[in-house]
């Protein structure tokens, strides 16, 4: 199974929405195929774990073991089912990490399977799976994005000083990993004040990745088409309660009395992105923390110099739980989960 989750994480970069899976084929001891999902709407990683069998050892698959990371899906979407498959194919043995968390399979490809004898055995990787899927799990289970904000303080809880403009307050090192994180993610939100106060560009410049969509939150429908985020050769997506339009950029108008995190949320995933980084600023942040289960985990580095005085850090919610606490050259970079959220994609 460890094998399988590696072959997952390949799949990562073209798949958009769909979660990453991996399968490996074992006939006594020896593995005959592997295969992984690799392209957005492409074969499961089933389908390729079974094409890349030589046909020499197609007679096998009668005695294998078939590992796949998630439970082989029981319904035609894009592309047929792999409970199906499997079954076509005469397979006998299936290992799985979890539960698919999509409400179209749930538990069907298991039942599919066990009721053609099929002998189904069912493992306990649902962490690992939401871990390596925690956008696919978000979409699937709480109906948006998988949201993760982002922040840099001082050593006495400050993110900035109003009208100071972009002021570095993590090092070198803690940047790379922002951009790190930035390309992991589909979408990347800030809100307008960000762009005046800093004006930044938002993409991945210091690793190597692709950038992520840019989203900002306009109410007041400041922003003029000027700003750098627009030079950037790439399409930004406002969102505002005003009507306006900025040439080569999207502009959605939300009905002024909606709030527009939905919006912002369901305009996503019917764009198949289902990870949004957001770094700020407080307001935005705040709307999230504020909002009903608008977010699921935290990142911030704090620097050791102090401010003295300016924007105050958001504050952590109770509802969370440490995951990673580190020493990212000279700052400490915190990570922090929402309680709520994680329970729910471990309980299946
Ligand atoms: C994948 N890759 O290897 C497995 C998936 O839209 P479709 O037809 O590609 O189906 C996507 C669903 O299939 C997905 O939501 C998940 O429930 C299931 N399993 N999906 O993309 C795979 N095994
Ligand atoms: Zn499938």
């Amino acid at each position: 199974m460890n094998r399988a989750f590696e072959l997952a994480l390949l799949g990562k970069p073209k798949i958009r929405s769909n979660p990453a899976v991996g399968c490996v084929i074992i006939h006594n001891d020896t593995i005959i195929g592997e295969g992984y999902h690799r392209d957005f709407g492409g074969p499961h990683a089933e389908v390729n774990a079974i094409l890349s069998v030589q046909s020499g050892d197609m007679y096998k698959l009668m005695e294998a073991t078939i590992y796949v990371t998630l439970e082989p899906c029981s319904y035609i979407g894009k592309t047929p089912s792999c409970a199906n498959h499997l079954i076509e194919n005469g397979v006998k043995h299936v290992v799985i990490g979890c539960l698919d968390p999509n409400p179209k399979v749930r538990g069907r490809g298991i039942q599919m399977m066990r009721e053609q004898g099929v002998n189904v055995e069912v493992l306990r990787y649902a962490q690992t799976n939401a871990n390596l899927n925690p956008g696919f799990y978000s979409s699937m289970l709480h109906d948006r994005p998988y949201v993760t904000l982002k922040w840099a303080q001082s050593s006495d809880g400050f993110i900035g000083q109003k009208g100071q403009g972009s002021m570095p307050i993590s090092g070198q090192k803690g940047r790379h990993f922002t951009h790190t994180w930035r390309s992991e993610h589909h979408a990347i939100l800030v809100g307008s004040n960000t762009v005046f106060e800093d004006n930044p560009r938002l993409d991945v410049r210091l690793v190597e990745g692709e950038s992520p969509q840019v989203i900002v939150l306009d109410r007041r429908g400041r922003l003029t088409g000027n700003e750098m985020i627009f030079s950037l050769g790439k399409e930004v997506w406002i969102f505002s309660y005003q009507i306006k339009e900025i040439e080569h950029h999207r502009w959605f108008t939300v009905d002024p009395s909606k709030p527009l995190i939905p919006k912002v949320f369901e305009t996503m995933l019917a764009h198949e992105m289902n990870t949004l980084f957001v770094e700020g600023g407080r307001q935005i942040h705040q709307a999230f923390l504020e909002g009903p289960m608008w977010w699921d985990e935290l990142r911030y580095f704090t620097s050791r110099e102090k401010l003295g005085q300016g924007i105050d850090a958001p504050a952590i919610p109770a509802d969370c739980t440490p995951y990673i606490r580190e020493d990212i050259g000279d700052d400490e970079m915190v990570i922090l989960r929402s309680k709520q959220t994680w329970q729910n994609f471990i309980s299946l």
